[in-house]
């Protein structure tokens, strides 16, 4: 398998990994009982959450309709909901909503009127990394786009692109520092650009980064306390052992399923799926379904990796 093939494969793996590992981990006491009941397939695999579910759906919907198209999509979105995926609240007010027919603005505002600026656009971005647009600028573009089905708010739509551009530039190996210097670009929440910004001094200094990366970023729900933690964890674990990027994300709690798909995708992209333990992956529900869309993905990567090179060759 080609490297960006191995990369890309690495995204979508890295995410379910994440994710499947993370939820038994995820939220309050409740929600950590309920799923060991829900948690597995009968067949005693490791159930995939919405992050997987929405990731899926993405990459379905790009590939059926060779590139996004909002209308489709959100439809997808909207048949796959089960409440026992753990949905956020808002995102399932939507869904239902759109189920009914109600149209994508309307719906996209039943949740929080002002639009929701949870990590649930985020947590399926990485997805968008992995389609060949022209240039990074439509990568922007689309993940807001993608991200609006469920998040209107403008930081649900900041949320998906930080997650997409960083998986993005975790495909070209874009090293820690230059990668907190991307970032800064294109954001739309003061708050979130400040972060970026102190992220960068933070990974740089002194005592134990990670941790104080945890306490001051955050391990929550919202794209605020959560998006810019994921990227430094995959960062900072980038050379490290997937299993300890994937043990730190639950030392604190939170939303621990989101922040290690999100990590998981980052991390995969750089390392490739070669890297991801096997024993971590064989419990992954529909494993075999995951590498299948990996690798028409890849393909259209690979694809157009090769139309570029023969454009820039002398004639
Ligand atoms: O963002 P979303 O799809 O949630 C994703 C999370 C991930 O952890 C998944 O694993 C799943 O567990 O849910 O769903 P939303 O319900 O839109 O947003 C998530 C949470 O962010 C909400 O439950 C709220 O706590 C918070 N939130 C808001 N709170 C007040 N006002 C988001 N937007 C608002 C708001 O406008
Ligand atoms: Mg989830
Ligand atoms: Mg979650």
């Amino acid at each position: 398998m080609s490297d960006l093939g191995d990369q890309v494969k690495g995204v979508i793996l890295g995410l379910a990994a994440g994710d499947v590992h993370g939820a038994p981990f995820e939220g309050d006491f409740a929600a950590r009982t309920l799923w060991k009941f829900i948690g597995k397939t009968r067949s005693g695999e490791r159930r995939w959450t919405d992050d997987t579910q929405m990731s899926v759906d993405l990459a379905e919907s790009l590939l059926e309709c060779g590139g996004l198209d909002v209308e489709h999509l959100s439809q997808r979105f909207a048949a796959s909901y089960a409440w026992s995926r753990g949905y956020g609240p808002g995102a399932a007010k939507t869904l239902k909503a759109l189920k009914r027919g109600v149209p994508i603005k309307e719906a996209a505002r039943r949740g929080f009127p002002d639009g929701s600026w949870g990590n649930g656009g985020a947590m399926r971005a990485p997805i968008l990394a992995l389609w060949p647009w022209e240039n990074q600028r439509e990568l922007l573009r689309r993940s807001h786009e993608s991200a609006s089905i469920t998040h209107a708010h403008p930081e649900g739509q900041d949320g998906a692109w930080l997650l997409a551009h960083a998986t993005s530039l975790a495909l070209e190996h874009v090293d820690a520092s230059a990668v907190w210097l991307a970032l800064v670009e294109g954001l739309q929440s003061d708050a979130l650009h400040a972060q970026v910004i102190r992220a960068a001094e933070v990974f740089g200094g002194q005592g134990d980064p990670m941790a104080r990366a945890l306490d001051e970023f955050g391990t929550g729900m919202s794209v605020r306390t959560s998006c810019v933690t994921a990227i430094f964890a995959a960062l900072w674990f980038r050379d490290r052992a997937f299993g300890d990027l994937l043990k730190c994300l639950r030392s604190r709690g939170g939303d621990v399923d989101t922040l290690s798909a999100m990590a998981g995708a980052v991390w995969g992209g750089y390392r490739g799926a070669s890297a991801l333990p096997q024993k971590l992956l064989e419990p992954i529900e529909q494993r075999t379904h995951l590498e299948f869309i990996a690798d028409r993905l890849a393909a259209g990567m690979v694809n157009r990796q090769s139309h570029r090179g023969a454009r820039t060759e002398p004639t």
